[in-house]
């Protein structure tokens, strides 16, 4: 793969790197810059950090933490199993359970190379291997448990480095007319949305359906059906079959590269305009948080998110602008940001009378967190947010 950098967002820590002391001491620091690769369109970094420095025992996201996820994960399990009737699912990144405790009376095996998580699913009795997903692991479980109807993976392949490595065992243990769900964040809207937050140390890459199908050329995987969906900043549903599966190929795939190509996917160009745009946007966030400051007013941070890390690092907005971030897991409470080390606390100690605006690193949960602050909203509070450009809303 011959990439080309397009985007320099400077120095960026671990994004699982919460840390329990406000100065520490050697945080380890790279430089995170995303290329484009001519032949398949695929976005990604330029370096790859070693997946040990970011998924091990300490891994502090759940998956639980968000209303609107439990209700897409409960939702999409009621379709699968009116839909596929499977017998059989394997989750590759179950994290703590969210998708795959829906699916108790049929076989259920997750992957979590995260101990603390793969603990949580363990202990729930889903069967769980705490390890990286390659090859040789998914020959391992055929041995020790067979081929699977379903298997699905959240916000997972676009973190894994060898992405063929990766979509050839999947295709190795499916059944014959097995179906695979990939879901990750779209670069369609994240081009369109200006949300460069979706680039972090674990985001190895950020997918097209134009890209995805130019990967699996080699591989016996098809696309047969692709959903946009909301999450996380609008994702893209992703259903692969084997290439003599019996599942029909739906037109609505030619749509969506149609769709894509009309904005420039696969030019080289289209993202030199992308990066202009990325720093006019850090340029715009920067100015409207002085502004905010000269007023003395207080701004916190709402949801110490992954994605947030990358725009708080390369906008450097730090203690001086935001207060503390407030964020609902447990993990990341009594911590600070990664890189930029502002406090992490409950929300319950920290959405007070005293906030005047709330930065969302949560941006992709602003319904769910509107809806839940209404009493900051009534009192006059306001939330910021730099996604699509950088406002107060
Ligand atoms: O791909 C990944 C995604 C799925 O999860 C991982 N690589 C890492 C992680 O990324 P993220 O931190 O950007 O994900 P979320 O799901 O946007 O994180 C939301 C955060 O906001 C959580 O820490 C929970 C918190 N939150 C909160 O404090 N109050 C969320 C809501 C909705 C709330 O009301």
């Amino acid at each position: 793969m011959e990439k080309i950098e397009f985007l320099d967002l400077g120095q960026q820590p671990i994004t699982n790197n919460f840390l329990s002391n406000e100065a520490p001491q050697n945080e380890f620091l790279y430089n995170l810059r995303v290329g484009y690769d001519q032949a398949t369109s695929l976005v990604s970094l330029m370096e790859f950090i070693p997946p040990i420095k970011m998924f091990n025992e300490n891994y502090a996201h759940r998956a639980s933490q968000s209303q609107t996820m439990r209700k897409a994960y409960k939702e999409l399990s009621d379709n699968l199993k009116k839909k596929f009737k499977p017998k059989s699912i394997l989750e590759i990144g179950s994290n703590d359970g969210v998708f795959l405790k829906n699916f108790n009376n049929i076989i259920n095996v997750g992957v979590e190379p995260c101990k603390n998580l793969a603990k949580i699913t363990n202990k729930i009795g889903i069967k769980t291997y705490s390890e990286f997903w390659n090859y040789n692991l998914s020959n391992k479980i055929i041995n020790e448990i067979g081929l699977f109807d379903i298997v699905y993976s959240a916000n997972t392949v676009s973190h894994i480095h060898d992405l063929e490595d990766a979509l050839y065992s999947i295709s190795n243990i499916l059944n014959k007319n097995g179906i695979f769900i990939l879901e990750d964040p779209s670069l369609l809207e994240t081009l369109k949305k200006v949300s460069y937050d979706q680039f972090y140390d674990e985001h190895a890459y950020v997918f097209s359906i134009y890209s995805l199908n130019k990967i699996i050329k080699d591989i016996d995987l098809e696309i047969f059906y692709v959903e946009k969906l909301n999450t996380h900043g609008g994702s893209n549903r992703v259903y692969f079959k084997k290439k003599f599966g019996n599942q029909k190929v739906s037109n609505n795939i030619d749509r969506m590269i149609s769709e894509e190509k009309e904005l420039g996917i696969n030019k080289f160009e289209t993202y030199l305009d992308f990066s202009k745009k990325i720093k006019n946007s850090k340029k715009n966030l920067k100015n409207l948080f002085n502004i905010i400051k000269d007023k003395n007013k207080k701004i916190i941070g709402y949801g110490a998110t992954y994605k947030s890390s990358t725009v708080l690092n390369y906008c450097k907005i730090d203690k001086n602008y935001i207060e503390y971030f407030i964020d609902t897991t447990p993990n990341k409470q009594g911590k600070f940001t990664p890189g930029t080390h502002i406090p992490i606390i409950d929300p319950k100690d920290g959405m007070n009378e005293t906030v005047d605006f709330a930065f969302l690193g949560a941006w992709n949960f602003r319904k769910e967190i509107m809806n839940k602050e209404i009493k900051f909203i009534d009192r006059g509070g306001k939330f910021i947010t730099h996604v699509p450009n950088p406002r107060i809303l």
